[in-house]
Order: C-alpha cells, then structure tokens, then sequence
C-alpha cells in the first residue's frame, strides 16, 4: 500500500479517501503553494502530519513549524511578497496570536497570493474556548470561504489560492473541526511540475508601510479588493440553492458543516425546505441572499455559534424592505456547541412545530459512550513531577497553569494550577499575583514549546520588573498535546536561555526523580525574584511509539506483590496513573494494556509493593 505522502504526490488524477486537513495538502500541491508556515493546535495538526509524510527531499514547497502563529503568517507573508504563493494554517485560537499581523494583512499588495487556513473548533473539542473567528474576517476585511466537507475542503483551498494570486490578497479557508477530520473519497487533478521560487521583492509593488495618511489610502484599496473578491465568489458559483421539489414557502440560509449536518436531518423526511449554502461568509452576497430571501416567505437562518450571517442578513433585508419573515437565533438559545444533526433537528422542530422530521440516525444514540476526563498517559513525567512537586507546596501556595498537557495538573489528584488563561500567560498572571504579597507564594507552570511560543515576554517581564515567582518549567522535549511537533527547544537549550537573559536561580532534574525534584522546588521557592525550575523527562507517549518500533521490542510492566501491598493505595490516590485499578476488595491490580513498564510508580508506594513485572512472585 503506498503512503499517504507518495499519494499526495501522485502526477496523475487519483480519486481516495482523504481526510480534510490531507485534502488542503494535495490543493497545496496542486496549486503551486510554495511557502508553508504553521504553529501546531487541533483541529489542522494533521495538514502538517501529511506535509511531513512527504520526505523532505521530494516536497514542491518549503514547509516550517514557526515558533508561533504570529511568526507562520509573518514567515507566509514575506515570501508571498517575492512573488510566491503561500500559506499559514493554524487553529482557531491561534488567531489571537497572529491578530496584530494578520489584521494588516488586506491592505497589502500581496504578490504572489496568500492562503490563511484557519481550523475553528465549534464545540471547543480541543481547545480553551469556543470563539468564533469570523467576527474577526469582517474587521480583517478578508475574503473567507467555509467549505462544509474535505472534498470541498480541497476544492475551496483552490479557488482561495486562484483569488489570491488573481487579487494579489489574503484569502481565508475557515474549516471546523468535523471538516477537517472526516473522510471522503475525492477525485483529485493532476498535478504538473512544482512551482518556481521566486524572489522578486520590490518596494514598487507596494506600498508595504501602512502609516497615517498611507494607511487610510491602503484601507481603501482593501475596500475594493473584497468588493472584487465577491465578483470572483459570484462568478465560481460558491454559493449555491438547493431546491426541493416543495412550495417555496421556506428556505433555510447555512454554511459549512451546519449544511451537512441538514442533509442528515432531511435524508428520512419528504418535506424539504430549499437551502441557500453560502461557501463563502466573508464578503456576502447580496444579490444571491436578496433573491432567495424575495422568493421565500421564511427563512431560517442556521448557524452554528455567533449571530454574524443572521445580523448581516436581516441589514439587507431591512436596507431593501423585504418582507420575508427572517429568523435567526431565538431568544432562549446560548450560543454554544456545534449543530450537529440532533440540535439541528431540535432547532428546526422549534422554529417551525408544524414540520414533521424524522430523528436522523444517532450511532451515540445506539451505542452510549461513558465521558471519559482527559488524563496524563501511563509513564507521564508531568505526573511525576506534580506528585513530586505537591509535596513541596504548601495549602496557601497560588499554583498558575498554562496550556499544554501539563495543564492536567490541575485535576484530582494533584489539583495543582488554578488559574489558566491561554499559552504563555502563566509568568504574567503570577506576576500579577505576586503583587502586595507576602503570604502567599506564587508557582508558574510553562510547558517547553509554549516558552518559546508565548512565555518568554512574560519571563522577560519578570526579571525587567522584579517580580516575584517561581517559573516550572515542565520540559519534555515537544510539543506533546498537539502530536509531538518539533519545537526551537530542540536547536536552542531552554536553559542557555534562561542564563542568557540573567535568570540567577535555575534548578533542574528529571521528574523521576520524585524525591529530588521536592527538594529543588522548595530551595527554589525560598529564593526571592524570579527563580526557575526545569522539571524534564521526555514525552513518554513519543518514547514509547518509537521504542515498540524496534525489532525484538518487548513490553515491560510493573505488578503489584499482593504479599508485600497493604492497600495504602498511594499508587491510585496520589500518583493517579491509570495503569492502576483498585478492584471492590480493595486489591489493586495493573491493566498491562496500558503500562508501559516505566516504573515512575515504585517510587510512590511506602510498602514497596510495586515491582517490576518479571519480579513479581
Ligand atoms: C495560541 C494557541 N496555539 C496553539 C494551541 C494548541 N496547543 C495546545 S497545547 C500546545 C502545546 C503545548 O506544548 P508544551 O508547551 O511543550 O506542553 P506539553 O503539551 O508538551 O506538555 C499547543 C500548541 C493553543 N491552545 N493556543
């Protein structure tokens, strides 16, 4: 069977079963795209997985991880303005990041075109909040299209780079979580040689300083492009009604997933309301909208999270004194989670009783899955460090997390990180809380990608201003909760860093090394200023997928000598590793399907009680 990225590379037409996010990468192909640039986050990380399943050696374009979103849409920007076609992706909160870039972005000259591909996460399945970013496009004044499957995921990615190239702009691919991970078989084209490097800069193609009375002319020349942005979107027919063969009394305005998650809903029933599927968001149409709205006598509007197409769409209503009834979200509805096929049926049952719709067919329905908390993985340093380090605080001790696995410290039964923001805002709370403070001690915790992404300004901010706190840093080498992403850390040692910029006081020791670390945390907290602690031990998830590669690979595990174990149950209580299960007689047994033999548990047991596999009697 040929690999994913021998597929991707294929010259001929090919049809296969392509996940959304692997999909963008063959339009990445195919349309020349020749500057990649991405910070890792769910739900794209899997743009950058098929990237990298092309040997380096073979790939039509130059691919990196940036140290974060800002610096990929900075990286994507400079090498469209030598003319090439490029591209940053990232996730959704990610934006916040590259925001002060990428807000620029519309009123530049860029020559060679670029793609911003952008994975919101309705649902907040894999990050800290639900936001929807297309509040952001209209004030961004850049074009956005929402395709709502990976087929169209590929198809829209083009017509993104076409218009891009076409209009020397930016042009954003909003896909959500579902459309990046869902499957499809797609026909693809062909793809014929890769496209040149060009590097051909020149301030005449600009202006590229947007300064008084030059930004506001820059401005203008925004306006224009996104008006000529939606001649393009017309002309390629994006936005398309679907009639039913019903009385045209209802119709119902979507876009992107919702779209599908409607197909679902209406595959069992006869009744169908025709659907205007909007495929691009930003600009909108208003001549396709206003003859949709004057042939129907209501109109929903389906949308999941904000109100941004209903308030844009019942303007226009209002501006041309249409009649038609539109409605949009009710008074009632929250705002929250993602319209998947039942709360789609809900919606339409509400908004219109008389309307008999099947319950489309619910695979949770039928077979109910038990929600499972997120946790550390068997062998986890972080676990060990924060067992370690719990002995260390004390009760009135402030503990700050920040994102990253690490972030799971703050569950049961460490309970360890109290506050959390976003990446690299752990130094910067605890600086805040550090203020007027004597009692309490305050404790950051940064993991090693988030140092380099968004923790060295708050670090920084530390020493600049004498702040008082202990930084833990919680290193294990990667990028470990988006998939085992590279990160500067590996070309730039964080503790030359924290030397360089005159940190006095850093501490460090592996985390299995439980009862050492308890020490350093507590000489480190007794320090005052900025004092740091670098807590490490490789991901043991990545240590562990590579070891089982290995010929001859045998699978250790730890059991528990029930002669020796006198069920003080540390093991399950304070270490918490899930290896462990306590069963109704109070044994404790070990599930070897999770233990990976690691044996950073024997240390918690007072007894002695945990021993390795081949030991035990
Ligand atoms: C602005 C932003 N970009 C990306 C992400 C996705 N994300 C969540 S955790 C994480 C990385 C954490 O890596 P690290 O700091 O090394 O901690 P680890 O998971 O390895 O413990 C990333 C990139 C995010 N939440 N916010």
């Amino acid at each position: 069977m040929k690999k994913t990225g021998e597929v991707l590379m294929g010259k001929d037409p090919f049809e296969e079963i392509f996940m959304g996010n692997e999909a963008v990468v063959r339009a990445m192909i195919e349309t020349g795209t020749k500057v990649i640039a991405s910070y890792p986050g769910s739900p794209t990380p899997e743009i950058a997985a098929a990237i990298l399943s092309i040997p380096e050696d073979q790939r039509p374009f130059y691919f990196e991880f940036s140290v974060n979103e800002k610096v990929a849409t900075e990286v994507a920007f400079g090498a469209a303005l030598n003319g090439n076609l490029s591209c940053a992706f990232f996730k959704s909160v990610g934006l916040n990041v590259a925001l002060d870039s990428f807000v620029q972005l519309s009123l530049m000259n860029i020559t060679g075109g670029m793609v911003v591909v952008l994975g919101d996460d309705p649902g907040a399945n894999s990050s800290q909040n639900e936001q929807d970013n297309r509040n952001v496009y209209r004030m961004s004044r850049v074009t956005v299209l929402e395709p709502s499957s990976p087929k169209e995921a590929y198809e829209y990615y083009k017509h993104a780079a076409a218009l891009a190239i076409k209009e020397q702009t930016v042009v954003v691919v909003r896909l959500t979580t579902h459309v990046c991970h869902a499957r499809q078989k797609i026909k693809f084209s062909a793809y014929e040689n890769p496209a040149p490097s060009r590097t051909n800069f020149s301030r005449a193609n600009g202006p590229y300083i947007a300064l008084t009375v030059m930004a506001l002319d820059m401005k203008r020349k925004s306006i224009q492009k996104l008006k000529r942005a939606g001649q393009y979107i017309r002309q390629a027919g994006l936005n398309t009604e679907i009639k039913s063969n019903n009385s045209r009394n209802k119709g119902i305005i979507t876009s992107g997933l919702t779209f599908l998650s409607l197909l679902d809903v209406f595959e069992l029933s006869s009744y169908r309301p025709d659907i205007l599927k909007l495929g691009a968001v930003n600009p909108l149409d208003p001549e396709v909208i206003l003859a949709f709205l004057h042939s129907h006598k209501e109109i929903l509007i389906l949308e999941e999270l904000d109100d941004i197409l209903e308030l844009q769409i019942k303007a226009l209503a209002y501006d041309h004194g249409v009649k038609t009834k539109v409605i949009g979200k009710t008074e009632d509805e929250d705002f929250v989670g993602e319209y998947t096929p039942d709360k789609t049926r809900d919606k339409l049952s509400a908004v219109w009783p008389d309307m008999v719709i099947p319950s489309p067919a619910s695979p949770a329905l039928l077979f109910p899955v038990p929600p499972r908390p997120a946790q550390m993985c068997p062998g986890c340093g972080h676990r060990s460090a924060f067992f370690a380090i719990k002995k260390a605080l004390e009760k009135e001790d402030v503990t700050v997390a920040d994102i990253g696995c690490h972030t799971l410290g703050y569950m049961p039964p460490y309970e360890i990180g109290e506050v959390l923001l976003c990446m690299g805002a752990s130094t910067g709370i605890a600086s805040g809380l550090s203020l007027f403070n004597d009692k309490k001690r305050v404790v950051a915790f940064l993991g090693d990608s988030t140092f380099f992404h968004a923790g060295l300004p708050g670090l920084i901010n530390t020493l600049f201003n004498h702040h008082n706190i202990t930084l833990i840093l919680m290193e294990n080498g990667t990028t470990a909760m988006t998939g085992h992403q590279d990160h500067a850390g590996s070309v730039i040692p964080v503790e030359n860093l924290l030397k360089g910029l005159g940190v006095e006081s850093i501490l460090s020791c592996d985390t299995y090394s439980q009862s050492k670390l308890t020490e350093l945390v507590k000489t480190s907290m007794a320090v005052k200023g900025i004092s740091v602690v670098i807590a490490k031990h490789p991901c043991m998830l990545k240590y562990s997928r590579q070891k089982r590669k290995q010929p001859g690979f045998v699978q250790t595990h730890v059991d528990i000598d029930p002669e020796i174990c006198n069920q003080t149950h540390d093991c399950v209580e304070r270490f918490g590793c899930p290896t462990f299960t306590r069963k109704p007689d109070g044994s404790v047994t070990t599930n070897l399907d999770l233990c990976i033999g690691d044996g950073s548990c024997r240390q918690t047991c007072p007894e002695k009680a945990i021993v390795f596999g081949k030991e035990a009697k």
